[in-house]
């Protein structure tokens, strides 16, 4: 018999996680019976300072304790301890319905698929105009520069089998960072990706989200893994930026050599630098990508 655990992240839920577990335990049992799959919910408390972790043992949850703060460090530590040949992550606010956990199930069971990720079908306004915006942005960039098939990253309902969420106890994730580095980690073990839509509530209890804050760490990886995954990108954009620079300085010299006739010294040196400085980026650019290019067997 296999078995799926259920990861739910909370920080200060009280007023949702109880109806959260039962609405996971009624998913789990029709599953149950169908797939002859065992179960476990586990709530991964950052301690919380209200009700969560009471109101989860007397739903006979199982209890991880993590005080270090973040979504991120918190998941990663599930991922560390659990066994289960399946896992299915979600919120504990509350967002998300755990029904569709059964169609999360059927693709990982029956299919040839790692990670299923539950792209949000926001219901009445539950999702801010500015989040919207920052995921659109954030997916868009993934699809462009990672040519990673996703519209919604972000989203806190994930699958995976055993091999994927292993693998991914590796990754260094701190908070709201934690999605993108499944994401794009996905790309370098070759998981299966499948997005399916899910509805997505109005939050009932308060964020711990920071719009600003957390979407500035999310590009920041965006960046940062643009190195191993698309270095010609990164650097290539580089070194366009210094061959601009160099060639601003190379016009204004020769500008003012035709008008007034002489050489200025600091323009000439600026102007060799950065154009020197735009072929050793790009030229390492081109590097990188053959050696990725190689280890990756492309
Ligand atoms: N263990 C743990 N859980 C956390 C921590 N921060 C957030 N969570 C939980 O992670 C889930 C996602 O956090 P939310 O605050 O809902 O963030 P969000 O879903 O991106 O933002 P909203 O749209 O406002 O819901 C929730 O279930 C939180 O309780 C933390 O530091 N530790
Ligand atoms: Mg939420």
């Amino acid at each position: 018999m296999s078995e799926v655990s259920v990861v739910i992240p909370t920080l200060n839920e009280e007023k949702t996680i109880g109806k959260v577990i039962d609405d996971c335990i009624k998913a789990l049992n029709k599953v149950k019976i169908n797939n002859n799959i065992d179960y476990k919910i586990i709530v991964v408390d950052g301690n919380s300072k209200d009700k969560t972790r009471e109101i989860a043992k007397r739903k006979n949850a199982h209890i991880i304790l993590e005080e270090r703060k973040g979504k991120g460090i918190a998941i990663i530590c599930a991922f560390k301890k659990i066994n289960s040949d399946y896992l299915i992550m979600l919120d504990g606010d509350g967002t998300y319905n755990p029904k569709d956990i059964s169609i999360f199930l059927d693709n990982l069971l029956n299919q040839d698929i790692d990670i299923v990720i539950g792209k949000r079908v926001p219901k009445d306004n539950s999702m801010t105009k500015l989040n919207r915006f920052g995921n659109y942005i954030i997916n868009l960039l993934i699809r462009k520069l990672y040519k990673l098939d996703v519209h919604d990253i972000c989203t806190g309902f994930w699958g995976f089998k055993k091999k994927v969420y292993k693998d991914f106890t590796k990754i260094e994730a701190t908070g709201f960072d934690l999605e993108v580095l499944m994401a794009i980690n996905s790309i370098k073990y070759n998981f299966k990706l499948l997005e399916i839509p899910t509805e997505y509530k109005r939050r009932i209890g308060d964020t711990n989200l920071s719009p600003f804050r957390d979407g500035a760490l999310i590009l920041g990886v965006i960046i940062r893994l643009l190195r191993d995954y698309n270095p010609i990108f990164l650097f290539g954009s580089l070194g366009i930026f210094f061959l601009l620079l160099g060639l601003y300085f190379g016009v204004r010299l020769i500008i003012t050599f035709n008008e007034k006739g002489f050489l200025m010294i600091g323009h000439t040196l600026l102007t060799v630098l950065f154009i020197l400085i735009a072929v050793q980026t790009i030229y390492f650019g081109l590097l990188s990508d053959l050696i990725i290019r190689k280890i990756n067997g492309r």
